[in-house]
C-alpha cells in the first residue's frame, strides 16, 4: 500500500473516531437549572453534551464553562442531530425546559433522532398526567421516557437536589449511576445533609436523595406534591411572623433571632433559615429600613400548589392546609380591593401583652407551627397514598420522606422522623397515628389553640393555621355532623343513609315530608 493511501486512510480513521460517541449523557434547555444540572454532572466525571434552541445561549454557557473545573468535559452542539449523535449507547437525554409546550415541542424534535432503547428524561415540572401519556406513547415507540421532579432552586441543581424519578425500572436502571452521583447526600443515620468539604466541592459518601418513585407519572405527582407541602411550610412561617408582628410588635431582627433559635431545634430547615436570614437584611442603601418591609405583599403561584389542591379534590383528601396556602397567595394578590376594604372595618382591640406573656406567646406560635407543620405533612402524605392507591403506584413512603431530607426546598430535620414513622409502620395511614407525632400533637396542642384563637380575637388572618387544627380536631373527632348532613341529603335529594345500628354498605330513605311513615331499607 503506498504511503498516500496509508495517510489517507488514517486521517478517515482520526476522523471517524472524533465522530465516535463520546458523551454519557445529554443535556438540552441551557437555562440557569439547566446549566447548573450540567456542571454537577461534570463535577462527578460524566461527559455532558449540552443543546440549547438558541445557539447564543449555548455559547455564553460555553464561556461559564470556560472557567469553571472540569468545564471541558462539556461538548456543545449547534443543531439538535450532531447533539444526539455525539450520546453513547442507550443515549440518555435529559430536558430541563418549561413545562407544557415546550416540552413537548422538544419531545416531537428529539424523538425521530432516537433509537430503541434510548431514555429520554423530562427534569421539569411537568403536570404528572401528561407525563402518563408522554410514557405511554414513547414506549410504544420503543423509547424510554422518565418525569423527574429536581428540586432545589438552581444551588440544588448545582451541587445536589432531590431527585424524584418515574418511569419504567428498566430506563431508572439506566439513569440510576447518573441520578445517585448527582443528588444531594445526607448522613444515613442522623438524614442530616453532608456539605462538601469545601463551598462547592461534589459529595460522593452518604445516602443519595433520590429513589425510584414509580411507575410513569410517580415522580412528577410525587414533586407536585413536595411542591404543594413546601407552599404549606412557606405560608406556615408566614403566619408565625405575621402573629409576632401583629400581636406582639416584634420587629424583623427580632424575629430573625426568634427564628434562628428555632432552627436549632425540632423546627430546623432550610425554610427556617432563609427566614431568619430575610428578616435581618436591611434595604440596601437605607440601613435605617428592613427589606422586607418594603416588599410588595403580593405573591404569585405558578402551579404545583394549584394541581396539587385539585388532585387532593379530585381524590377526596382532605389536603385543606395545602388549598389554603395556595387561596392565601391569591388574596395576596388582590392587593387594591384589600386596601379599600381595610379602611372599611377596624382591628378589634386587645389589651397589651406583657413582656411574661410575650416570651409565653412565642413560644406558643412555635408549637402552633410544630403542629400545623405535622397536619401539613400528614396531609401531603395521606394524598400521595390516595394517589398511589388510585393510579396503582407502589409509593414507599419512608424511601420519599428519606429523599426529601436533602437537597429541595423542604429539607428538615423532621423529615428524619417522617423518615422513622413509615420505616416503622409501612402502612400508617396517617402520620398523625404516629406514636411520635401523637405525642409531639398532645404536648403541644395548647399553644396551638391558644394562638389561633388570639388571631380569631384580634383579626390576624391565619388561614393554614386554622385550617391545620381543623383538619386535627375533624380528623381526631370519632363523630362528626355529618349524620345531620347525611339527612339533609336523604331530605331534599333522596340520596339515603346508612344507620348506625345497622351493617356499613346499607342504605336507607325517609319519606321526611311524612315522618308518621317507616323508613325504607334500599
Ligand atoms: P431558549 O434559550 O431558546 O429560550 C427555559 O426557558 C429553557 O427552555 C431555555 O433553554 C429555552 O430555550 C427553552 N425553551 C423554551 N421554549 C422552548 C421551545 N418551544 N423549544 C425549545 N426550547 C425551548
Amino acid at each position: 500500500m503506498s504511503e498516500e493511501r496509508i495517510e489517507s486512510i488514517l486521517v478517515q480513521v482520526s476522523k471517524l473516531s472524533s465522530m465516535r460517541p463520546n458523551c454519557d449523557v445529554g443535556l438540552i434547555g441551557l437555562a440557569v437549572m439547566g446549566q447548573n444540572l450540567v456542571l454537577n454532572m461534570v463535577d462527578h466525571g460524566f461527559r455532558v453534551a449540552v443543546f440549547n434552541r438558541t445557539y447564543a445561549r449555548t455559547k455564553s454557557f460555553m464561556e461559564r464553562c470556560a472557567v469553571e473545573p472540569c468545564g471541558s468535559n462539556v461538548s456543545a452542539f449547534e443543531t439538535l442531530d450532531s447533539f444526539i449523535e455525539s450520546l453513547k449507547r442507550p443515549r440518555k437525554v435529559v430536558m430541563l425546559v418549561q413545562a407544557g409546550a415546550a416540552t413537548e415541542a422538544i419531545i416531537q424534535a428529539v424523538l425521530p433522532l432516537l433509537d430503541e432503547g434510548d431514555v429520554l428524561i423530562d427534569g421539569g415540572n411537568a403536570l404528572w398526567s401528561d407525563t402518563v401519556c408522554r410514557e405511554k406513547e414513547l414506549a410504544g415507540k420503543g423509547i424510554h421516557f422518565i418525569g423527574s421532579g429536581v428540586s432545589g432552586g438552581e444551588l440544588g441543581a448545582r451541587f445536589g437536589p432531590s431527585l424524584m424519578p418515574g418511569g419504567s425500572k428498566e430506563a431508572w436502571a439506566l439513569l440510576e449511576p447518573i441520578w445517585v452521583a448527582i443528588a444531594a447526600k445526607v448522613d444515613s443515620d442522623t438524614g442530616q445533609p453532608i456539605e462538601g468539604a469545601q463551598p462547592g466541592e461534589p459529595v460522593t459518601d452518604g445516602e443519595a436523595c433520590t429513589t425510584y418513585v414509580g411507575a410513569d407519572g410517580a415522580g412528577h405527582y410525587v414533586k407536585m406534591v413536595h411542591n404543594g407541602i413546601e407552599y404549606v411550610d412557606m405560608q406556615l412561617i408566614c403566619e408565625a411572623f405575621q402573629l409576632m408582628k401583629e400581636l406582639l410588635q416584634m420587629s424583623p431582627d427580632e424575629m430573625s433571632v426568634t427564628f434562628r433559635g428555632w432552627n436549632e431545634g425540632e423546627l430546623n430547615s432550610f425554610l427556617i433559615e432563609i427566614t431568619a436570614d430575610i428578616l435581618q437584611q436591611r434595604d440596601y442603601g437605607d440601613e435605617d429600613h428592613f427589606l422586607v418591609d418594603r416588599i410588595l405583599d403580593a405573591a404569585g403561584q405558578k402551579g404545583t400548589g394549584k394541581w396539587s389542591s385539585q388532585s387532593a379534590l379530585d381524590l377526596g383528601s382532605p389536603a385543606s392546609a395545602m388549598a389554603e396556602a395556595v387561596f392565601a397567595r391569591c388574596l395576596s394578590a388582590q392587593k387594591d380591593e384589600r386596601v379599600t376594604a381595610s379602611k372599611l372595618f377596624d382591628n378589634p382591640k386587645l389589651p397589651p401583652v406583657t413582656g411574661e406573656q410575650k416570651e409565653l406567646l412565642i413560644a406558643a406560635v412555635r408549637d402552633a407551627l410544630y403542629c400545623s407543620k405535622i397536619c401539613a405533612y400528614a396531609q401531603g402524605f395521606a394524598l400521595m397514598g390516595e394517589a398511589a392507591k388510585e393510579y396503582g403506584w407502589n409509593l414507599n413512603f419512608a424511601n420519599l420522606a428519606k429523599i426529601f431530607r436533602g437537597g429541595c426546598i423542604i429539607r428538615a430535620r423532621f423529615l428524619q422522623k417522617i423518615t422513622e414513622a413509615y420505616q416503622k409502620q409501612d402502612d400508617l395511614s396517617n402520620l398523625i397515628l404516629d406514636p411520635y407525632f401523637t405525642g409531639q400533637l398532645k404536648e403541644r396542642q395548647s399553644g396551638w389553640r391558644k394562638v389561633v384563637s388570639l388571631a380569631a380575637e384580634a383579626g390576624v388572618s391565619c388561614p393554614a393555621f386554622m385550617a391545620a387544627l381543623a383538619y386535627f380536631d375533624g380528623y381526631r373527632s370519632a363523630t362528626l355532623p355529618a349524620n345531620l348532613l347525611q339527612a339533609q341529603r336523604d331530605y331534599f335529594g333522596a340520596h339515603t343513609y346508612e344507620r348506625t345500628d345497622a351493617p356499613r354498605g346499607q342504605s336507607f330513605h325517609t319519606d321526611w315530608p311524612n315522618p308518621m311513615r317507616p323508613q325504607q331499607k334500599i
